[in-house]
């Protein structure tokens, strides 16, 4: 069995677990990354699409905020539609000055790979049947098999950041561990095409036909989304039913700004709210969808692992240079803190703009008028924005 000795063992090569290593690597902490997926696979992953403020200056402390700032678009603001009429949430001017960038997850995670391959980082792909060891001890251990050789890396701590579906959430004793989850009654379906954007910002529309999301990723590629069933079959939605369905779902005097063109990416993705708590057990800390899943409604998800991996890195590079672990010791509890509220919000904005099928009348009606009270509403209206910008971490 090949062995390795490192500092922080990190499971999973997505935007928490490559940002982490990042991170450690500008501060002299080694780190391996163990993926399971190959680099394409994990290149090509189409994911999240807006970056907060925060997580835009993460990436820069970080040294890999170059073609984002090059590339991101730079949005004041989004707005909302109800049926036929559409309202502009100037981001900018409630909040003072915040803004959100408009970057791909998928082109943070290329920047991240880049940065971590040109630095000489210790990043492996095609990593099976990893399995965490000892993580109450002194030194825990990662295995796995690579071909058909067996290798083991061994640590001082390590970082899960293998998101929903990883191991290190189970590596948590059952009986130690608080799970907190809500599944909605839809998913989205969403599409990548090559298409000019409806408009300058991006547009979530609450419809009775169903909540839709019209977004992009340049002046040349749009991101859009339409409210479907969680098992909805996309053999049933030819990419003519998808553009008649988001040109439906938008006001009718902004339908005819719907421009169609080639889809290259069709996808639908479930939605829920999770949190598993604690983020930590002995030596083994959560980061990132690993520890918390929120429905992409406030487009958190993503902005949430950074500030994880805020918290977390600052936590390991206090440990290592100050021999200090007050900050390790906090870290769930900080972490679990701003997950919350970005939980609330999420929630908050799903209810809001999504239709939960018949028998929901009372509620949907209360619903419909939370979200035309917040559009009359200077105040409701900056919390909304506040939120949507980004609390601080
Ligand atoms: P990730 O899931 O990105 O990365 C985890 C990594 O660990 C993956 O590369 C995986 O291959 C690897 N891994 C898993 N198990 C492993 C194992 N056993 N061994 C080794 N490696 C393992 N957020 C938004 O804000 N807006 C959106 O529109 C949006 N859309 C989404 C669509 C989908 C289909 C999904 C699943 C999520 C979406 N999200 C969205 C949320 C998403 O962006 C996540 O918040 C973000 O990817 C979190 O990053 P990580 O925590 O790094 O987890
Ligand atoms: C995206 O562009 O993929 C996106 C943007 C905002 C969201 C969710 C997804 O709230």
């Amino acid at each position: 069995m090949a062995t390795t000795r490192t500092q922080v063992g990190i499971i999973g090569a997505g935007p928490a677990g490559l940002l982490l290593a990042q991170i450690l690597d500008k501060a002299g902490i080694s780190s391996v990354v163990l993926e399971r997926r190959d680099r394409a696979y994990v290149e090509g992953r189409i994911r999240a699409g807006v970056l907060e403020q925060g997580t835009v200056d993460l990436l820069d402390q970080a040294g890999v905020g170059a073609r984002c700032a090059r590339e991101g678009m730079v949005h004041k603001g989004i707005y909302i539609s109800i049926e036929n009429d559409r309202r502009q949430i100037d981001l900018e001017e409630l909040t003072g000055g915040k803004h959100v960038v408009v970057y791909g997850q998928t082109e943070v995670t290329k920047d991240l790979i880049a940065a971590r391959i040109a630095a000489g980082g210790d990043l492996r792909f095609d990593c099976d049947a990893v399995t965490i060891h000892d993580i109450e001890s002194q030194h825990p251990r990662l295995t796995y098999v690579a071909g058909d050789e067996s290798h083991e890396v061994i640590c001082d701590f390590i970082a899960g950041c293998d998101g929903f579906h990883g191991v290190s959430r189970q590596a948590i004793p059952a009986s130690l561990q608080r799970v907190y989850e809500r599944v909605y009654p839809f998913g989205w379906l969403g599409i990548l095409a090559e298409a000019p954007p409806v408009a300058d910002e991006l547009i979530y529309a609450r419809h009775s036909r169903g909540f839709a999301l019209y977004s992009m990723r340049s002046t040349k590629i749009v991101r859009h989304y339409i409210q479907c069933l969680p098992d909805t079959d996309l053999e049933d939605w030819p990419d003519e039913r998808v553009w008649d369905e988001l040109r439906l779902r938008l006001p009718r005097e902004d339908q005819h700004l719907l421009k169609t063109g080639r889809v290259f990416e069709k996808s639908v993705t479930p939605m829920r709210s999770f949190v598993s708590e604690p983020m930590r057990f002995g030596r083994l800390f959560l980061a990132g969808d690993a520890g918390h899943i929120v429905p992409p409604t406030g487009a958190k998800g993503l902005n949430l692992a950074a500030s994880d991996v805020h918290y977390l890195s600052r936590a390991f590079i206090a440990f290592y240079q100050d021999n200090a672990s007050a900050q390790l010791d906090a870290y769930s509890d900080k972490a679990l803190a701003r997950i919350w509220k970005a939980q609330r919000f999420s929630w908050w904005m799903t209810s809001m703009l999504h239709n939960f099928g018949p028998g929901d009348d009372f509620d949907s009606r209360v619903r419909g008028a939370e979200l035309a009270y917040t559009l009359s509403s200077r105040a409701a209206m900056t919390a909304l924005a506040e939120n949507y910008v980004g609390l601080p971490f």
